[in-house]
């Protein structure tokens, strides 16, 4: 066994995961870091996704019940549990996912600020009252728990992302079913341990919680096909490519189903003339090159006035070649690897497009190759591009940032919105005017609009998520709690007749 997976097995042991669960199954887990084989994980069938279905579902009809600040203090629980584990779970998700130190940390930190969140919206889950316009009549609106949720998550978040839809989905009162990605099982394990932790110590306060609150099912298309086909999962929360989007997308509406989707960027940082340079030099480089260019945040394009444009090339070249690249758990390395072959690949050959569409092409060589033959490490890359072609048009999920040249910032605004993406956007501006223009609705068209900071990186309290291709879904903060749970709106008459609705008389 490689160091590597005998660090995975001694941090799932630490957390409480049963041996035979990732020794004794058909799923080939591997560590990005040396492409060593660090687990073989128990796949579910499509059988086994509709049982786990099924206990949700029984699961939800007790938790439903339960009053939601109750509901609450399990979240807690679990957020007490990650604080514990916090080290442990930040470990295993840079040995599986290959995110430095202190990505990982920061991962596991976004799980435990979610779940603080839920447990303050446990008590918020308000409705309104809305003026009836017949006399001795109340109308309101409430929201209920809507049932199970179906969580698919991607490996380059492959435990926050979760967490953002399990802390709501439960405090809502709904009961949880998770796909997570197949090169990211362990991790998922290790959370599902966890927060079967939370529910033992929630229990053993005296606190009633049925069996499956929260099922995991790790495995591949199969099993994907069978949550996201099941009519007794009226949610389904997919983050992925915009590929899988296309495909999750139609079956769920076909069912009438709802959808959450959060897919592809391909996020664009404006750089005026009048940018503090210093800033914008550190927001890129952490938002184009950091996470290995591997979040659906990064920063892939930058637009940059003329007058500063080379200017911004050489101070970010002068940066790109120093990042350090290797071991995502070594003291230093800022960038570590990419998850697989076919994310190299994928690379190479935007970058071989690149130079096809009149790119300057400066690093994206693959790196450490000797050390690490199973392993893809690759040097970030700086592409100059004369126009923004068809290759720039495209995510590829990789540290590679295009660099455009803009004169007006309406010609800005245009480059940055027409790509099919809408995630994240930002500009780098000391003027309001430029700032507020950006922000407003001739501006960016992305969910995500930010003024001198990065596209990436975004805090759990906002709603999360972006546009046209990008799905439309919003996560996490601001009232993203709403998708989780179902509207009903109720008149009450307090009256002694009964008046129609806009005034129709219909006497018997
Ligand atoms: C993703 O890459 O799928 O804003 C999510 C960010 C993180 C989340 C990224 N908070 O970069």
């Amino acid at each position: 066994m490689s160091t590597i997976s005998t660090q995975a097995h001694d941090l799932l042991a630490r957390m409480g995961v049963a041996k035979r669960l990732y020794t004794e199954g058909t799923l080939t887990a591997r560590s990005p870091v040396d492409g060593a084989v660090t687990g073989k994980v128990v796949e579910g069938t499509a059988a086994d996704m509709q049982a786990a279905i099924a206990q949700a579902h029984a699961a939800y009809l007790e938790w439903r019940v339960i009053p939601a600040p109750k509901r609450g203090e399990l979240v807690r629980k679990f957020g007490e549990v990650l604080r514990a584990h916090k080290t442990d779970l930040a470990a295993l998700v840079s040995l599986e996912a290959g995110k430095i130190a202190s990505e990982g940390l920061g991962e596991v930190q976004e799980m435990i600020d979610i779940c603080d969140f839920a447990v303050g919206l446990s008590r918020q889950l308000h409705g309104l009252t809305i003026a009836s316009e017949r006399p001795g009549h109340r109308m309101m609106e409430q929201w209920l728990p809507l049932g199970v949720v179906g969580i698919i998550s991607a490996f380059n978040f492959p435990v926050a992302v979760w967490a953002w839809n399990s802390a709501l989905a439960l405090v809502a009162g709904d009961t949880c079913v998770w796909k997570p990605s197949e090169k990211t099982p362990l991790t998922a394990l290790a959370t599902q341990a966890l927060f079967e932790k939370a529910v033992a110590a929630y229990k053993a306060d005296g606190h009633a919680a049925p069996e499956g609150l929260s099922m995991l099912i790790n495995g591949g298309a199969a099993v994907g096909e069978a949550l996201v086909t099941d009519a007794r999962v009226p949610l389904i929360s997919a983050t992925g490519s915009t590929r899988m989007g296309r495909i999750v997308g139609p079956k769920v509406a076909a069912r009438f189903g709802r959808c959450l989707l959060e897919l592809g960027g391909n996020n664009a940082l404006i750089v005026s003339d009048k940018a503090d340079l210093d800033l914008a030099v550190r927001a890129i480089a952490f938002g184009a090159w950091g996470t290995a260019g591997q979040r659906c945040t990064t920063t892939r394009r930058v637009i940059a006035h003329a007058s500063v444009h080379d200017q911004l090339v050489e101070r970010l070249e002068k940066v790109r070649v120093q990042l350090k690249i290797g071991n995502p758990l070594a003291d230093g390395t800022l960038v570590g690897p990419l998850v697989d072959k076919l994310a190299f690949d994928a690379m190479q050959a935007a970058l071989g497009q690149a130079k096809e569409q009149g790119g300057v092409v400066r690093g994206g060589e693959r790196a450490l190759a000797a050390e690490h033959p199973e392993a893809f490490y690759a040097a970030p890359a700086l592409v100059t591009m004369p126009a923004q072609t068809e290759v720039v048009c495209h995510e590829t999920f990789a540290p590679i940032l295009y660099v455009l040249k803009y004169e007006n910032l309406s010609d800005a605004i245009a480059l940055q919105n027409n790509v099919p993406q809408g995630l994240s956007s930002a500009i780098f501006t000391t003027d309001i005017r430029e700032a507020e223009a950006f922000m407003s609705a001739a501006g960016s068209d992305c969910g995500i609009a930010n003024v001198n900071i990065g596209t990436s990186g975004a805090e759990i309290g906002g709603a999360f998520g972006g546009e046209k291709e990008t799905g439309g879904g919003r996560e996490s903060g601001s009232d993203a709690w709403r998708q989780y749970m179902r509207r009903v709106t109720n008149t009450v008459n307090y009256s002694n007749s009964l008046p129609l609705a806009q005034g129709v008389k219909f006497d018997v």
